[in-house]
C-alpha cells in the first residue's frame, strides 16, 4: 500500500500543550511520525510519496472563509500584538455573549478555538497544509482506482469544524478528502472514524447531509474530550437526519466490545452502500495511550484492518491520534497490514 507523507509536518513543532493545569510539551509531537515511518519501512508496505501541491477548492468547500484566514493570519498577528509565548485562547464567546468575532487576535482566538490545549505556532498553517495536501493525494489515488491508501497526515484533522480548531487540529484532513471524493464524481462517500476520540469537526461539517455518512467509536463525551459532542443522540439534521452515528463506549472498553461496535458500523457503512470509505485512523484507543481509557493491544489493530477491508470498498486511511509513541508505528501499521491480509 502507498502512502503519502510531507516532512513539511516537522513545521508544526509546539512547545506547550495546556493540560492538567500545566503547560506541558504536547503529546501531539513530530517524532509520532517517525516510529510510523520505521515501521513502514520496517515491513516494507510500500512507497512512500511526496504529496501533490494543495489544492483549496476543497479545504474552502468545507471550511469557512474567515476561519482559513484566521489560520493564516493568527501567528503573525499575535506576534504583531507583542504576545511572547506560543498562542493560546484565553477568552471565549461564552453562553449569553456576543457571538462576533472581534479585531484583536486575542479574541479571535477564542472566537475560533474549541479548546485551549491546542496552541498556534509559527509553522502551524504551513503543516497544517501540508497535511491536507497528503489527504487530498491519497484521496486521488483512490479516484485513479487504488484499493487502498495511507495519508499519514500531521497535524491530525478530525476535530476541525467548518469553522474551530482545537484537539490538536487545524485543517479537517479526513473531510478534504471525502469532499474531493464527492467533486471527482463519486456519489457516496462513508467516513468511518475509529480514534479514541469522537470526531466532531468531520460530524459538524457533513452534519446536515446525506452523501456523506459519518461513523464514529470513542469514549463517550460525558467521561472525555471532545466532552460537547459525540453523543449517541446525534443523528443529523435536515437531509442528514440518519447519516450520523455515533457509538460511544464507557472508560475500560476493551476489544470484544469494541469490535462488536465496528460491527454495527461497518453494518450501517454496507447499508448506506458508499463508494469509497474514508477511515480517520487513530489508535489512541490503546491500552497504555496516555491520555485515553479503551483497552485495544497491538494485535487487536490487525484484527481491526481486516474487519475494515470486509467492507470491500476503496479506502483512504487518514492518520489522526494515538500518543503512545513507541508503540504508535506497529499500531498503525498493524492496521494497514490487516487490511491487506483480506
Ligand atoms: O483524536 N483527538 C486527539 O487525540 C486529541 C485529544 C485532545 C484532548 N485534549
Ligand atoms: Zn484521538
Amino acid at each position: 500500500m502507498e502512502t503519502i507523507y510531507s516532512e513539511k509536518h516537522r513545521l508544526r513543532d509546539a512547545q506547550t500543550e495546556l493540560y492538567g493545569g500545566e503547560l506541558v510539551y504536547p503529546f501531539e509531537r513530530p517524532s509520532r511520525m517517525d516510529y510510523i515511518l520505521d515501521r513502514l519501512n520496517t515491513v516494507k508496505l510500500g512507497s512512500i510519496t511526496a504529496p501533490d501541491p494543495l489544492d483549496m477548492v476543497p479545504v474552502m468547500a468545507v471550511h469557512d472563509a474567515g476561519y482559513v484566514a484566521f489560520l493564516e493570519r493568527a501567528w503573525p498577528d499575535w506576534v504583531a500584538a507583542g504576545f511572547k509565548g506560543e498562542a493560546i485562547a484565553a477568552n471565549w464567546p461564552a453562553r449569553r455573549m456576543a457571538q462576533t468575532c472581534p479585531d484583536h487576535i486575542d479574541g479571535q482566538l477564542g472566537y475560533y478555538a474549541l479548546a485551549a490545549e491546542t496552541s498556534i505556532t509559527e509553522g502551524t498553517w504551513a503543516a497544517a497544509r501540508a497535511g491536507a495536501a497528503v489527504a487530498l493525494t491519497g484521496a486521488r489515488r483512490i479516484q485513479d482506482g487504488a484499493r487502498g491508501c495511507f495519508a499519514l497526515c500531521r497535524p491530525p484533522g478530525h476535530h476541525a469544524a467548518f469553522d474551530m480548531y482545537g484537539g490538536y487540529c487545524f485543517l479537517n484532513n479526513a473531510a478534504i478528502a471525502a469532499q474531493n471524493l464527492r467533486g471527482a464524481g463519486l456519489a457516496r462517500i462513508a467516513v468511518l472514524d475509529v480514534d479514541f476520540h469522537h470526531g466532531n469537526g468531520t460530524q459538524d461539517i457533513f452534519y446536515d447531509r446525506d452523501d456523506v455518512l459519518f461513523v464514529s467509536l470513542h469514549g463517550e463525551p460525558q467521561q472525555t474530550f471532545p466532552y460537547y459532542l459525540g453523543y449517541a443522540a446525534e443523528i443529523g439534521i435536515g437531509a442528514g437526519v440518519g447519516y450520523t452515528l455515533n457509538l460511544p463506549m464507557p472508560p475500560g472498553t476493551g476489544f470484544d466490545a469494541w469490535r462488536r461496535a465496528l460491527g454495527t458500523a461497518l453494518d450501517r457503512v454496507a447499508e448506506f452502500g458508499p463508494d469509497a470509505l474514508i477511515v480517520s485512523l487513530g489508535v489512541d484507543t490503546f491500552e497504555t495511550d496516555p491520555i485515553s481509557f479503551f483497552k485495544l493491544r497491538s494485535a487487536d489493530f490487525v484484527t481491526m484492518g481486516a474487519d475494515i477491508a470486509q467492507a470491500a470498498l476503496p479506502t483512504l486511511f487518514v492518520m489522526e491520534g494515538g500518543y503512545d509513541i513507541t508503540e504508535i508505528g506497529v499500531n498503525t501499521v498493524n492496521v494497514l497490514e490487516g487490511f491487506l491480509s483480506r
